[in-house]
């Protein structure tokens, strides 16, 4: 259709839009033949018209059949349809670049892999699948795009995700579109889509840490490394090659350390406890903004496998 609309943007615009079209056409059709119907009856059997009142006879098979299973072939298709864009939108390919949102009343905060950081604006690079993953130092806000077709909301002491390919260059418009607060309508950005060359000088234009290695700044400032480097003389678990491993706790059950893992091991030590180990570990709630807790992960998921000296545990795991 050729209605005026915003641009489409990303690579998942025109399915979404194509989805859009089909499901107002549908609703149209049936709302014009509704009425026609009802318009058609209201004259015919006006009163004081000479139409036929008598009682209709006999059951037809055939029309009953054709109003239960067209429209029940549809709303499968539809079904059908829209499963597949949702997998796919819920899918972020394999070498997505992975940039942290944390939402705050009432800014957007990014921290980009490199270490460069924006607040209500995000540059992304051209023709490449970009993950968001989002947090909330407060309250529920809601990440939207629209030029992108894309929407997701982004909760406290919850990871959400996102991903896009950006097919356009130029700018965006950001929203909050939750209401988080008096200055919800002013929660806004600029999503900035550059040339992969422009986006490459953008990112070393300002010379930053890594979440990385502000992760390991923070791991050593806050005390982790005197509890949790191999060589530290307390008993607790080597972080070495954690990410992503099934872990065993103390109470018969295996979870995998994941994200949200890291982040509740941090926030809520107490809640699962490693197995052969006493719950020492002090909390970091308020001690630690979703920023740092972001940065703590990233370091834990960059210290790779133990180096052999240090594999102590988490061999043994299973
Ligand atoms: C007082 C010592 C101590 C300090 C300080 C400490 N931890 Fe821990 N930590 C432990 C112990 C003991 C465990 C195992 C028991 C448990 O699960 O609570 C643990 C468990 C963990 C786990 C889960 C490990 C696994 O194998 O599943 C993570 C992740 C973790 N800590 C990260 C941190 C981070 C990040 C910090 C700093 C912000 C920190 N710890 C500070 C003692 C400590
Ligand atoms: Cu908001």
């Amino acid at each position: 259709m050729s209605v005026v609309r915003l641009p489409q943007a990303s690579s998942f615009a025109p399915s979404i839009d194509h989805m859009f079209d089909a499901m107002v056409i549908l609703c149209g059709v049936v709302a014009i033949g509704v009425f026609a119907v009802m318009i058609g009856m209201c004259i015919v059997y006006r009163r004081g018209s000479k139409a036929d009142r008598s009682i209709p006879v006999a059951q037809q098979m055939g029309i009953e059949l054709a109003w239960t299973l067209i429209p029940f072939l549809l709303f499968v298709g539809i079904f059908a349809w829209s499963i597949r864009l949702w997998v796919h939108l819920r899918s972020p390919p394999a070498d997505s670049l992975t940039i942290y949102v944390v939402a705050k009343q009432w800014m957007w905060k990014v921290q980009h892999p490199d270490g460069r950081r924006e607040i209500d604006a995000l540059h992304v690079p051209l023709g490449k699948p970009v993950r968001l993953i989002m947090t909330s130092e407060d309250v529920v806000h809601s990440f939207y795009i629209p030029a992108f077709r894309i929407k997701q909301d982004v909760v406290p002491g919850r990871y959400t995700q996102l991903w896009f390919k950006a097919t356009q260059a130029g700018n965006f418009q950001l929203y909050c579109s939750e209401y988080c607060g008096t200055n919800h309508a002013a929660m806004l950005g600029t999503v900035s889509v550059l040339p992969a060359s422009d986006y490459a000088r953008w990112l070393v234009s300002v010379t930053a840490m890594t979440p990385e290695q502000r992760g390991r700044q923070l791991f050593v400032q806050m005390g982790c490394s005197g509890c949790h480097d191999p060589q530290s003389g307390i008993r607790a678990p080597d972080l070495h090659g954690l990410y992503n491993m099934p872990v065993h706790l103390n109470d018969g059950t295996v979870v995998q350390a994941d994200d949200a893992y890291l982040r509740e091991s941090i926030v809520f030590p107490a809640s699962k406890i490693v197995q052969g180990y006493t719950p020492i570990m002090p909390t970091y709630q308020h001690r630690v903004d979703e920023e740092g807790i972001l940065a703590l992960i990233a370091y834990i998921r960059s210290i790779g496998p133990a180096p052999p000296a240090a594999s102590q545990d988490r061999s043994s795991h299973d």
